[in-house]
């Protein structure tokens, strides 16, 4: 049973037991409607409280039901909603925790709410890419105002309970025991004669409707520039305004079975799910045990290191940070502390937490200190031998079931973990650059990394609000094996015709944070250059364009040094195209033999984003990955790839696997074709006509 029904005393208490966040799917919705109709017909209730069982008043609709006949099969929300305000019996809602989405406009059609401190109150619609669609536009700005109800529509954001007391919202918010006063409550309103307050009755007053709204729509402006449902919130509220309530209860309707069949909001609940999907690993159960980490050190105190350290300080874990330097040590510290001052300055972190954050971190100079650590992240020069020592000496001090992390992003998981005689615990953990601000962590399982060890550390990603997702062992792992062709294809466009500017700009068009070339500049095109002249010496029949060594040849290693694939201006980030790059670009085209065709900004980003998309699904192939949706969720965190889109896999679904399988053999047949070893899944679902995340 999705709703139970009991009584007490001339009060019905129905109560939403649908876990596990009391989501709205049909049978909870049918529940409802059965219970406040057992109650009217019940000559001995007066009143009724509706609630919610376990962590949830309700987490709203479920958005697993979306696109499908049980969305719209009765009754529908709205229908639900109409019942419980016609009731002739008073409906309190009795709000212990969550309310969110349909879960809140639910509780805003019943007569009064009453809430514990602490619950979570929001209409996060929006951030699914829809609008609140049973009456949230319409009720809330009568409940609370237009302006705070506005805010929070158009931001998704919880509220507490609490902070929203004395909002209009609430009748009570209650300190004590919810339950019984629930029931005193329901007595009290219940000897009242009708008829009972509804929401919908309250008129939304303000001096300057129109005028806020414009501001509003202004202020969404740049959120919503890939998202339409921003600004449809707005519309909605303004139809209510200016209408009245029934017709703004109705083009809001209108407007949400439109956006839910947007491309923009499918992307939004792939990511959605993309996330919570991620941190289940198929073969490790959720009830596998964890470790207790409650102290952890980290290796090495350069940018990566820091950036790691803060992670778990931040989340009130404390760290003891290794170097083999004082200088080294001391310049870590400071850094550290140089981040934390600017979160303080932004207004984003009290004086007294930067201390309070600082004083969990222990530097040292000996491993000697990393005797009491659960985990142990190192965070060291990218070789093997120097990873070997650590290792090794690492064995010998970290005590029995310690984690031994490694942050390599390139290096054989499985050769760090035979350095140690305890390969079981061995994991890798490759956070990204830099490492206290991204959300992306890949976690390497290596061959022997025990199953309890991977249930820690995902469960201690979430608790360090990290996107972990787990990748197998391969050069790269998920996330750099992809971009290693994504940036081979746009090197192949130079010099077959195109030049860096229009690259960056087709791309970004796309919806990328930056294109290839930019990205480069920033993060040093002398690091890419390193990399391909190992790949040189291991992959010989691996064929690259030489464009990019010849542009480090002129020592052009990008924002650091001024100059890369673009001109920079001293205290200017902005990048300027170079006509002496332009000028190289041409002459190596002519070096070359090459030729110069005009490359359309079509081509341009089928070759980026199919590069992605076939490397992606040999990883799928292999093993590496465990879904398409962990890929797609490693591509939105760690590599700027547009949320609207939903990540490359998704994106490929949209296109149709069919058409991608089609572009790949037109760009394998042409010049620098043998780039294009097309993944064989590619073809075998465009002929099943299904998708990486789709079955049909
Ligand atoms: C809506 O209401 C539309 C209406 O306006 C109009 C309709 C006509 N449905 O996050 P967690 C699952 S749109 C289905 O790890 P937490 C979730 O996938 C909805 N499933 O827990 C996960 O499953 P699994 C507006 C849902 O404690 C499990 O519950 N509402 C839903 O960290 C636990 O989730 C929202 O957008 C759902 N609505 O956080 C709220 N919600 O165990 C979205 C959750 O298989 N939800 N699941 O992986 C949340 O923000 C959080 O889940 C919540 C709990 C705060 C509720």
């Amino acid at each position: 049973m999705a709703v139970d029904y009991t009584t007490h005393d001339g009060v019905a208490v129905i109560t939403l037991n649908n876990p596990p966040v009391n989501g709205l799917g049909l049978s909870t919705r049918a529940g409802i409607v059965d219970g406040i109709e057992r109650a009217q017909n019940d000559p001995a209730i007066k009143a009724i409280v509706l609630t919610g069982a376990g962590k949830a008043f309700s987490g709203g609709a479920d958005i697993t039901e979306f696109n499908t006949p049980k969305a719209t099969q009765e009754p529908t929300l709205g229908t639900v909603i109409k019942v419980v305000e016609g009731s002739a019996k008073p409906v309190i809602a009795a709000i212990h925790s969550v309310a969110m989405g349909g879960g809140l406009e639910l509780a805003l059609g019943a007569h009064y709410r009453i809430a514990a401190p602490g619950a979570q109150i929001a209409l996060p619609e929006v951030k699914l890419g829809i609008l609140p669609g049973a009456g949230g536009t319409q009720r809330l700005p009568r409940a609370i105002g237009l302006e705070a109800s506005l805010n929070m529509i158009v931001s998704g954001a919880p509220v507490l309970s609490e902070k929203l007391a004395d909002s209009g919202l609430f009748d009570e918010v209650v300190q004590g025991d919810l339950a019984e006063a629930a029931l005193a409550f329901a007595r009290k309103v219940g000897a009242k004669t009708g008829p009972h307050p509804r929401v919908r009755d309250r008129k939304i007053e303000h001096p300057n409707a129109a005028g806020f709204i414009q501001f509003a729509r202004n202020s969404v402006a740049a959120i919503a520039k890939n998202f339409p449902a921003p600004q449809k919130c707005i519309d909605a509220v303004e139809a209510g305004v200016q209408n009245g309530f029934d017709k703004g209860l109705a083009f809001e309707r209108e407007c949400f079975m439109a956006l839910v069949q947007t491309p923009e909001s499918h992307a939004l609940r792939h990511a959605f799910f993309g996330e919570r999907a991620a941190s289940k690993i198929p073969d490790v159960p959720a009830d596998t045990p964890v470790r207790e980490i409650s102290k952890v050190a980290v290796i090495g105190a350069g940018t990566m290191g820091g950036g790691i350290a803060m992670n778990f300080i931040n989340a009130g874990i404390p760290v003891t940070l290794l170097e083999t330097k004082q200088e080294a040590l001391d310049r870590g510290l400071a850094t550290i502390r140089k981040n934390y001052e600017a979160t303080v300055k932004k207004g984003k972190l009290k004086p007294e937490a930067l201390e309070q954050r600082m004083a969990l971190l222990t530097p040292t100079l000996s491993y000697d200190d990393l005797k009491q650590a659960d985990l142990i992240v190192e965070a060291v020069f990218e070789e093997l031998g120097v990873k070997e020592q650590v290792f090794k000496r690492l064995d010998e001090v970290a005590k029995p079931g310690a984690i031994l992390a490694s942050n390599t992003s390139t290096l054989d998981v499985d050769k760090i973990a035979a350095f140690t005689k305890r390969p079981q615990d061995v994991v890798g953990m490759h956070f990204f650059s830099p490492a206290n601000v991204m959300k992306l962590l890949e976690v390497v399982r290596g061959k022997a990394t025990s199953k309890d060890v991977l249930a820690t550390v995902m469960k201690l990603a979430k608790k360090i609000r990290k996107t972990a997702v787990v990748s197998g062992v391969c050069d790269g792992f998920i996330g750099n094996r992809m971009i290693e062709q994504y940036i081979r294809q746009a090197l192949f466009m130079l010099e077959e015709g195109a030049l860096p500017a229009q690259i960056d700009k087709a791309i970004e068009k796309f919806g990328f944070a930056m294109g290839p070339f930019r990205m480069s500049d920033l993060a040093g095109n002398d690091i890419g250059w390193a990399i391909r002249k190992r790949r040189y010496q291991e992959h010989p029949d691996m064929h690259y364009s030489k464009v990019a060594d010849r542009l480090c040849e002129m020592g052009r290693f990008g924002q650091k040094t001024g100059a890369g694939w673009y001109d920079y201006k001293a205290g200017d980030r902005a990048a300027y195209p170079s006509k002496v790059v332009d000028e190289m670009i041409g002459e190596f085209s002519k070096d070359t033999n090459a030729g110069r065709r005009k490359i359309s900004d079509e081509e341009i980003v089928e070759r980026l984003v199919f590069s992605l998309v076939n490397e992606g699904a040999k990883i799928l192939e292999e093993g590496i990955a465990s879904k398409a949706s962990d890929i797609d969720m490693v591509y939105l965190t760690g590599y700027g790839f547009p949320l609207h889109r939903g990540g490359p896999m998704l994106y490929a679904d949209t296109v149709g696997l069919y058409n991608v399988e089609r572009a790949i053999r037109r760009y394998a047949s042409r010049a620098n074709g043998d780039a294009w070893k097309i993944a064989p899944s590619i073809a075998e679902l465009a002929a099943k006509g299904r998708g990486f995340n789709t079955n049909g």
